[in-house]
């Protein structure tokens, strides 16, 4: 199968050799591939991989022989933990010389154009098992049809943000999005697109210039960019905010504010450590007031509690900014229940031969 991180450049010349080749593609949003099928109509686009893979039924079912990946690896610890474990032929093709292998499974690493490599390997391989390839697009329509209709009508969550901003943001509008929680919700729940270009300071995960990078992207695209970033993120890169009204740039800034470090509440430490403590450690709340932050550098604030409200913003110009406050625990419930109803949905279909 195919892993596409970032790294295409010429998607035209990509999908025809992706659509020759066939294999189901997990598509991460920064790839530009997590498409709808009239732009890559020949391959099955996996864009619901992390959560299908929580279920071992699908973990053992869906695995694959051979893995070619194209740029860089996913964020989902759940996807790289499945393909270190699946044992595969590990193909890392890379525009740059330097292979990001943490968990050390790459057999195999080929520097240069992504597409030109694509049309060697396109010349030399075979179609994939008929049922195999099957159980990929009947795991994915049955994960994307839990997600999407459990995300209508609920209550403006964190994972309802990026699945909102991934489907109603406006075409050709890059969408900038940030650790912790940003960039997993868009990765874990976003749908399949045309037209959105989605990009993300990865690094080591790293939460500084977030916002530099979003004016950056403006700048340099002079395109309409929307940036889904967290609070102690948006803090971290504050002194971007300077000045920021005076680019003339069309940014829209969507700030979840759960006060504090989101991710940190998913990890065993939560569980491990008193509350005072975990929140001293890690949690790290603060009480910056980002009304008056966005006073003090001429931004427009809106308090944003309903989807209604968040489209209504988007579609402003200028620079402004959404404020969408949320809670730390109550977000590792909701991604607990979301993930639990795909796994549940996908046991029952596949264990009825499905
Ligand atoms: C420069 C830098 N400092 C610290 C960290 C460690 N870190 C990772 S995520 C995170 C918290 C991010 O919080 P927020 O921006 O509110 O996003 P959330 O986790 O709530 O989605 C921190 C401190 C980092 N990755 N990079
Ligand atoms: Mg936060």
């Amino acid at each position: 199968m195919v892993v596409a991180g970032e790294g295409i450049a010429d998607f035209d010349v990509a999908s025809e050799w992706l659509g020759r080749l066939g294999w189901p593609i997990i598509a991460d949003p920064r790839s530009g591939l997590r498409v709808l099928d009239d732009r890559l109509p020949h391959a099955p686009i996996i864009s619901a991989a992390d959560p299908i893979l929580r279920s071992n039924v699908l973990q053992d079912r869906l695995r694959p022989d051979v893995i070619l990946r194209i740029g860089e690896p996913p964020v989902s610890k759940v996807v790289n933990a499945w393909l270190a474990q699946s044992k595969a032929t590990y193909i890392a093709v890379s525009r740059r010389p330097v292979v990001t292998d943490p968990d050390r499974v790459v057999t195999h690493s080929v520097t240069g154009p992504i597409e030109a490599t694509l049309a060697a390997i396109g010349e030399v391989v075979g179609c994939p098992d008929e049922q195999w390839l099957a159980s990929w697009v009947a795991a994915e329509t049955i994960a994307r049809t839990v997600i999407d209709e459990s995300m209508s009508g609920a209550a403006l969550h964190e994972a309802k943000v990026a699945h909102l901003l991934v489907d109603q943001l406006g075409d050709d509008t890059a969408f900038v999005v940030s650790s912790s929680m940003p960039v997993r919700d868009v990765e874990w729940f976003g749908g399949r697109r045309n037209d959105l270009r989605v990009l993300s300071n990865r690094g080591a995960n790293g939460i500084d210039g977030v916002i530099a990078t979003s004016i950056g992207v403006a700048l340099g695209s002079r395109e309409p960019v929307s940036v889904l970033i967290g609070d102690v993120a948006l803090v971290h890169d504050s002194s971007s905010l300077v000045n920021i009204v005076d680019h003339a740039v069309d940014l829209h800034i969507v700030l979840i504010d759960n006060r504090g470090g989101g991710i940190f509440s998913f990890l065993p430490q939560a569980e491990a450590l008193e509350n005072d403590q975990f929140e001293k450690l890690f949690g790290t709340p603060h009480s910056t007031d980002f009304a008056a932050l966005c006073k003090a550098h001429g931004i427009e604030y809106h308090e944003v509690d309903s989807e209604e409200r968040l489209i209504e913003v988007s579609l402003r110009d200028g620079v402004r900014l959404s404020h969408v406050r949320t809670d730390r625990a109550q977000n590792v419930e909701i991604h607990r229940q979301l993930n639990d109803a795909v796994v549940s949905a996908l046991e029952a279909a596949f264990s009825t031969g499905g």
